[in-house]
């Protein structure tokens, strides 16, 4: 077999199956062109892309200007590593700084390094600033939470799948609740040791969670009260998903030049991935101003890839396209139209009890048991009728379209998605 012959659709499944770890479950559809809110398989079919790789591509796929930043920079200087400069990474980092204001910016690649990042500047932070004697240092995450998959971050990690057998874990984690904050003000009471709070502004894995009003902008002033960092993990929620530029944003009127005000929730660290590149490739980043990120010198942390021209090139294409494109405004109202749809929609339908969310990330709750394949069953018939989706834990659909979809395609999504339930049968 050639390797670069066209395969079809189970001719590709088949060769994952034979040749690939069996570390995902993926909804048997196999894509090989995307453009906009569209994917296509490999047999021609189009559909509406409803995931967005987890919302990586809230720009749309293969946004012309990313696209274009991203090539013209391979064409010139891919990597350097950061044993020597290169001319594009100062004006990334410029340019994030300046959009998310913070004094400075770490670059990653995946969201999971980002985090790690966080979490060893939040250390070193505790250490030599707040003073926690050495190796004491706690840091506080939420039950259910979503991080990433390395070692330490499943160290904290509910989900028995994505953490068993995969000990020794990491230490100096505290969970408690979500979206509570008495939980927040006893942990963080009568402990010295206490060096961060790391929390998901919306928690997605968990089922699209959305706190409480009021929740982050009350557990940041408890961290600020006992000195303590507020790390927010915004891989998946930021860069204009949930409909602000961030979802630590304040309602700073997003309707038209984007996020010109402070933040509601100025994090003490700021965690970004996913979009930072629309999803032309893995960018990430750590932001945090100076009095913490001055912690980190030279050898204490780096990356062969963090920071490389491409990146930073496809960084900058990437914000500017969610600013020029007003997307935080554009999710803002598509998705008060989606959950407006839905909620007319869910009366007349047993299957779905609930629909809720924020911007365009967004979820449907399946009425059946956690366990049952219903929601599963019901993503299938999603895609046969031209819609990708894909479940999440318990019998959740997860709904979270690229950001450049417009009202008409919106709405035609919604009647594809209420058709598709009304006639589905278990
Ligand atoms: C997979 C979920 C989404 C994240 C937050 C860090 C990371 C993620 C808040 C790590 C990654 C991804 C990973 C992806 C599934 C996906 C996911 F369902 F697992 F929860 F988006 F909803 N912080 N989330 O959501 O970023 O290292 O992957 O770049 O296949 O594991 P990463």
């Amino acid at each position: 077999m050639a390797v670069l012959e066209q395969l079809t659709s189970q001719e590709a499944i088949d060769l994952e199956n034979k040749y690939g770890a069996h570390n995902y479950h993926p909804l048997p559809v196999v894509l090989s062109k995307g453009k906009g809110v569209f994917v296509w398989d490999v047999e021609g079919k189009k559909y509406y892309d409803f995931l967005s790789a987890y919302s990586a591509v809230n720009q749309g796929h293969c946004h012309p200007s990313i696209i274009e930043a991203m090539t013209n920079q391979a064409q010139t200087l891919t990597l350097t590593s950061r044993a020597f400069y290169n001319d594009m990474l100062g004006k990334f980092e410029k340019y994030a700084t300046d959009t998310f204001k913070f004094d400075k910016l770490l670059p990653m690649n995946t969201g999971a390094e980002a985090v790690e990042t966080a979490l060893k500047i939040c250390r070193k932070w505790a250490y030599e600033k707040k003073g926690i004697p050495e190796n004491k240092a706690q840091i506080i995450v939420c039950e259910n939470n979503f991080h990433g998959r390395t070692t330490t971050i499943i160290s904290f990690s509910n989900d028995p799948v994505a953490r068993k057998n995969f000990g020794p874990y990491t230490g100096g984690f505290i969970k408690i609740e979500y979206d509570d904050l008495d939980a927040l003000e006893k942990a963080l009471e009568n402990n010295e040791n206490v060096a961060g709070f790391m929390v998901e502004p919306i928690q997605g894995e968990a089922g699209v969670y959305v706190p409480s009003e009021g929740y982050l902008k009350a557990a940041k002033e408890l961290c600020k009260k006992h000195n303590v960092l507020f790390i927010a993990d915004e891989v998946q929620t930021g860069i204009a998903r949930t409909g602000r530029l961030l979802a630590t944003c304040g309602n700073c009127s997003c309707s038209d030049k984007h996020c010109s005000g402070e933040p509601e929730v100025k994090p003490d660290i700021l965690i970004l991935g996913k979009a930072l590149s629309g999803g032309a490739y893995p960018v990430s980043a750590v932001l945090a101003d100076d009095i913490v990120m001055d912690v980190i010198g030279p050898g204490n942390h780096g990356s062969t890839f963090g920071g490389n021209p491409i990146a930073a090139a496809v960084g900058i294409a990437a914000l500017d396209v969610i600013k020029n494109e007003e997307l935080a405004n554009n999710a803002y109202k598509l998705g008060n139209l989606f959950r407006n749809e839905l909620e007319k929609f869910i009366p007349t339908c047993d299957l779905v009890s609930s629909v809720r969310g924020k911007g365009l990330l967004n979820a449907i709750l399946i009425n059946d048991t956690e366990d049952s394949s219903t929601a599963w069953d019901i993503c299938i018939a999603l895609r046969d009728n031209g819609l990708l989706a894909k479940p999440t834990h318990g019998n959740i659909i997860r709904f979270a379209p690229p950001l450049v979809m417009t009202e008409e395609q919106l709405l035609d999504c919604v009647s594809i998605i209420t058709k598709t339930l009304s006639e589905f049968k278990k």
